[in-house]
Formats: structure tokens, sequence, C-alpha cells
């Protein structure tokens, strides 16, 4: 990113890493990841490429988590105050290649963002002679069990919902007319139980964006009227911030899992937060439980500290069944859960491969026996070349850049507040 040093007479103004509308350069054609974090202590922003310079926008991940179907098309990037967003971003060059990215705030007209600035950031396009990316390919990763769909969940299986509207009493703002107290949990300490699933119904406000801690929330109900906002905010997806455009109802879903205690959840607008809209919910339970029907929905999700991946099977020892459904390999003499063969492949070099649970080097190259590679040493060799091949080529094909925008004040105080 390159320095600039534009003087502005705005006082209500983005910085983008902590300079004012800086330019970027890309290489014509080429993806580029941009991990964006708005900093703010209040203020929204939407933003997106000046339309018809050649830019294209794919929302990868939000708030950390990614999408269940990645990557989506979006035409614009909605973020409330603290959200974060994984999205990549491909030019071709267009005349002189300049584009802003451009505050669009106005097309969504309710004064909740930065009103006076219009461009946040400039992109160089330089041309390519060669090497332009192929199109991004859809991709899903193994969740979590705490992460699970929650769409599908019956009726029945749904513990009380929670109801919260964010309120302004005579006193100062309030949720359901309470002010926080440090010293009380929300309806009276109601307890949520560990290792059930629950809604929470929103009063749907836009000047009011909803922050839990500790568990992330599924949008259940959100029915916005305008086609960009739909893309961005769809049911199923993840988030822990969610302010809504113009929606009249919402409701999000999360599981109650793995730590007790009071779980924090607020106005994510700090002065409104820090006057009283905030509350907490009384986690109650056996630490580590967690939702039992979280494997019926996804038999792949991956438990709390089991590594994500083939190598994860030997988690499974001792437990038939689980080790089966995991897709792993099942050994009667000693009761022990390995690697399948066939995913063995999965790990490309020699090292890795050792480190997985009785795999063999043959299986993990795609179970071929390599004839050539006899000779220990040469396998070696070929293998690390190969492997420092691949990461070359990764590297290249998706250069990453990391994007923190900040509002008013200094980016070390907002990093320092990320996910409060
Ligand atoms: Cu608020």
């Amino acid at each position: 990113m390159d320095i600039t040093n534009i003087v502005t007479n705005e006082t209500d103004f983005i910085l983008v890493n902590m300079q004012y509308v800086p330019q970027v350069t890309m290489k014509a054609g080429t993806w580029y990841r941009w991990r964006i974090l708005l900093a703010s202590v209040s203020a929204r922003l939407v933003m997106a490429p000046e339309e018809g310079k050649g830019c294209e926008v794919q929302l990868l991940a939000k708030d950390g988590i990614y999408l269940a179907d990645a990557p989506r098309p979006v035409s614009d990037i909605f973020l409330a105050a603290g959200n974060r967003a994984d999205v990549a971003v491909r030019c071709s060059k267009v005349g002189d290649g300049e584009v802003f990215m451009i505050n669009k705030e106005d097309e969504y007209n309710d004064d909740l963002g930065f009103n006076e600035q219009e461009h946040i950031m400039r992109l160089n396009i330089e041309e390519q002679e060669s090497n332009v990316d192929s199109e991004l390919t859809d991709f899903t990763v193994p969740f979590p069990c705490y992460l699970v769909d929650l769409e599908g969940v019956d009726a029945s299986a749904l513990s009380d919902p929670l109801d919260i509207n964010f309120t302004f009493t005579p006193i100062g703002p309030s949720i359901n007319n309470v002010q926080y107290n440090p010293e009380k949990y929300f309806e009276g300490g109601k307890p949520v139980e560990l290792g059930t699933v629950r809604d929470v119904n929103l009063n749907p406000s836009n000047q009011h964006p909803y922050h839990q801690h500790v568990n992330p929330f599924q949008i259940m109900v959100m029915d916005e009227d305008t086609e960009s906002v739909k893309t961005w905010y769809q049911v199923g997806d993840w988030q822990d911030v969610l302010q809504t455009i113009n929606a009249t109802t919402a409701k999000v879903r999360f599981q109650a899992a793995t730590f007790n205690g009071p779980m924090v959840m607020h106005c994510h607008i700090l002065f409104h937060e820090d006057l009283g809209m905030m509350t907490q919910f009384n986690l109650s339970g056996v630490p580590g439980t967690t939702w039992l029907g979280a494997e019926k929905v996804d038999p792949k999700c991956v438990p709390p500290g089991v590594p994500a991946g083939p190598s994860g099977c030997k988690y499974y020892d001792n437990q038939k069944e689980m080790c089966k459904v995991k897709g792993c390999k099942w050994n009667n003499k000693d009761s022990t859960c390995h690697i399948s063969s066939s995913s063995c492949k999965y790990y490309g070099n020699e090292e890795d491969c050792k480190l997985a649970n009785k795999c063999k080097w043959k299986n993990c190259k795609s179970g071929k026996k390599d004839k050539k590679s006899k000779n220990k040493k040469s396998a070696k060799k070929e293998n690390s070349k190969k492997s420092a091949e691949k990461e070359k080529s990764k590297k290249s094909a998706k250069k990453e850049k990391s994007v923190y925008v900040t509002h008013e004040g200094t980016c070390g105080v907002c990093s320092a507040r990320f996910g409060d």
C-alpha cells in the first residue's frame, strides 16, 4: 500500500490501515484476499468498487466463519461496527486502471455511516501480460460441531426463545427497558442451559447492531427488501454482529455450547452499550457440555479438541461406530481407528504423512507406489521440490492483503477491542 499525504478538512472520516484514501496497487486478473475489520465504535460502512470499472468481489467468510457454500459473488460489502469480512477481489484493467472503492451509504440512506466521505481507497490496476487467475471454485470447509447448520432443528428441540428489544428509557439506553447491571443476569437469571439451541428474536432496528459474545449465531430470519442486502445477509450465515438495513423481522439462533457463566450481549454502538444497552445471559451447566444433536445434523462435524482433517481419526480409538461415521478405518484387533488409505493422499509430503496415524508414504502418494522413488533420499528430494512448487503456485494464485478500516481513533485501540 502506497503512503499518501492527502490533507482533509473532514472531521468524520475513515482510515484504511491508518491512511486516508490510500492507493493500493493490484495486478490485473489476479485474485486478492482482503481481510477486513471495521474498527468503528458506532458508524457502519457500505462499500463497493466503482461500477463498470472491471472489478468483482466474492464473499468468503463473515466474522471469521466461512460461508457454508463459498465463494458468493456480492455487489456491496456491508459492515456494522466491529464486523469482519473476508472477500476475494479481482480487477481487470479498464481505461487508466484507476478504480475507487466508494462509500455507498447514500444508497441505503440511513445516516448511520460516514456520510461525508465519497472514496475509501483507490485501486491502481496494473496491466499484466500473463498469469490471469482462473475463476474461484466452490468450496466448503469442515465445520466444528458448535457451528453445524441449525436451520432444520425441529421446533420441539428448541428451548425458550430469548426476546431482545433495544430501548431508550427515560434513564437511558437499555435492553427490554432494563439497564445493564453487572450483578444481574437477563430476565432475572433464567438459565440458558449448555447443550441447548436458542432462538433470539430481535426487534429489528437498524440503529442498534446486535452483538453476542462466546457463541456466534446463525441468521434464521431477516426480511430485507433490497437484492444487494439479501445477497450479503442470507439465512444460514454465521455472524457475531448483526445490523439490519430495512428488515422488519429478524431472528438468530445459536448453540449454548461448552462454556458456562455470564454470556454478554449488547448493542455494538459503544455509546449505547456504555450507557446501559447491554445484558448477560446466564449460561448454566457442566462446562464442556455441547448440543447432542450436532452430530446428527452433520456426522462429519469436528468435535472440540479434535484436529480437523484425516489426522483426527485417531481420536476415535475405541469408538467403532464414530470411527466409521467419520470415514476412517477401524481395526478390530486392537480397537484403534486409523486414517483410510484413500484419505492418506491428503498429505502431500512425507513428513506429514508419517505423522498421520498409520499412513504409509506410498498411500500418501495416491496409493501408487512410485518406482522411481525407491531410493528414499531421492524421494524426499523430489517431494520437497514438489511441495516448494506447490507453495509457490499457491502464493502466486492468491496474494493476501490485510485491510483494517478504522474510524476516529487509533487502530491499536480499535483492534484491542475486536470482538468486544
Ligand atoms: Cu444501540
